[in-house]
């Protein structure tokens, strides 16, 4: 999506690029003063059309509209900036397109019947003041839209298609040694926006489909109470990602948090984010007894199996059209 975006142009950059672009058009093969000016001023109007009109629609495609943007990013987008401003200049954007198309329209027949080259050259420059005045216009437009792009290419890459996982529960409770053990690649590393903390994104694949898995250190493990507005807003827009929630707990003898607080982190984060979520105990291994559903040691293995055999389980009835 954003990451596919290039750098927005500002306006005088747009216009020097098509200016310049039309300065090299040329008609030498016209013995008729006249003929061969009103060609060439022909062209050039062309030129500048074609060249601010195409970056303009293209900026606009490349853009996700407010519809076609994924609420995850979308909530995130607005957060950030003023979703309504982003539709805005997208719609100005195009717009303005239309304008110089339509402008471009007009001069061109009306060139047709000016007889004298100091008018021709007279509607030339009418033409170029015109559209550097509209595409001027845009500027503000532009650097937010720059902006936008800038500030969404940071946001984590979360593919939407695959199914997915978010591993949760308080610190130290073995959330990394789990996304480790059970993903295939060193996890991807993405900063996550309003917080100091990344997540961390690993896949594996099992019967030929790909699962993501998300790791969220230091944001899905405390209580929301201590997070500020924005921050638990940003928080809260992973709630838009499609997702089952895996929610450690820590029974061992070296476990940080009792029971009672890792239980008021699991109530929290069922009613904030209101997903499926599977209670898993950790470090099985150093455990005295079984206390939750499944029961894990991301150092010795045990019960990984049986674990991931449901998690699959889970997620199978999902991509059945995909086959
Ligand atoms: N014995 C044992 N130790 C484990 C197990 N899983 C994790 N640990 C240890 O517990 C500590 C914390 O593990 P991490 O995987 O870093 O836990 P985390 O939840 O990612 O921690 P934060 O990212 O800081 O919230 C490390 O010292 C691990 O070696 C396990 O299954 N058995
Ligand atoms: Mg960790």
């Amino acid at each position: 999506m954003f990451t596919r975006i290039p750098t927005v142009l500002r306006s005088q950059e747009i216009i020097d690029k098509a200016f310049s672009k039309a300065s090299k058009v040329e008609e030498p093969y016209q013995p008729r003063k006249e003929v061969r000016i009103r060609k060439e001023i022909q062209d050039r109007i062309s030129s500048i059309e074609g060249s601010t009109v195409f970056y303009l629609r293209k900026m606009v495609k490349k853009f996700p509209s407010n519809d076609t943007l994924h609420p995850f990013y979308r909530n995130l987008l607005d957060l950030m900036f003023d979703l309504d401003q982003y539709k805005i200049s997208l719609s100005k954007l195009d717009r303005t397109a239309s304008k110089i198309e339509e402008f471009s329209t007009q001069k061109i027949r009306q060139l047709k019947y000016i007889p004298v080259v100091a008018e021709m050259n007279k509607l030339m420059r009418e033409y170029y003041g015109r559209v550097a005045s509209l595409i001027g216009d845009l500027d503000t437009d532009l650097s937010f839209l720059g902006r936008c792009r800038d500030f969404m290419k940071l946001v984590p890459q979360i593919e939407q298609d695959d199914p997915t996982f978010i591993i949760t529960g308080m610190p130290n409770v073995g959330k990394s040694s789990f996304l480790s053990r059970i993903t295939t690649a060193t996890p991807r590393i993405a900063a996550y926006p309003f917080t100091t903390q990344s997540i961390y994104i690993g896949y594996l694949d099992r019967e030929g489909r790909r699962v993501q898995v998300i790791d969220t250190p230091g944001i899905l493990d405390r209580p929301m109470a201590d997070r500020n507005t924005m921050e638990l807003n940003a928080i809260l827009a992973l709630k838009h990602i499609d997702s089952i929630i895996i929610f450690l707990f820590d029974h061992s003898l070296e476990s940080i948090y009792d029971s009672e607080s890792q239980e008021r982190l699991f109530n929290e984060i069922q009613e904030t984010m209101k997903k499926k979520m599977i209670r898993v105990q950790s470090k099985f291994d150093i455990s005295d007894d079984k206390k939750e559903t499944f029961a894990i040691s991301a150092t010795t293995g045990t019960g990984i199996d049986e674990l991931l055999n449901y998690m699959l389980e889970l997620v199978k009835g999902g991509s059945d059209a995909a086959g």
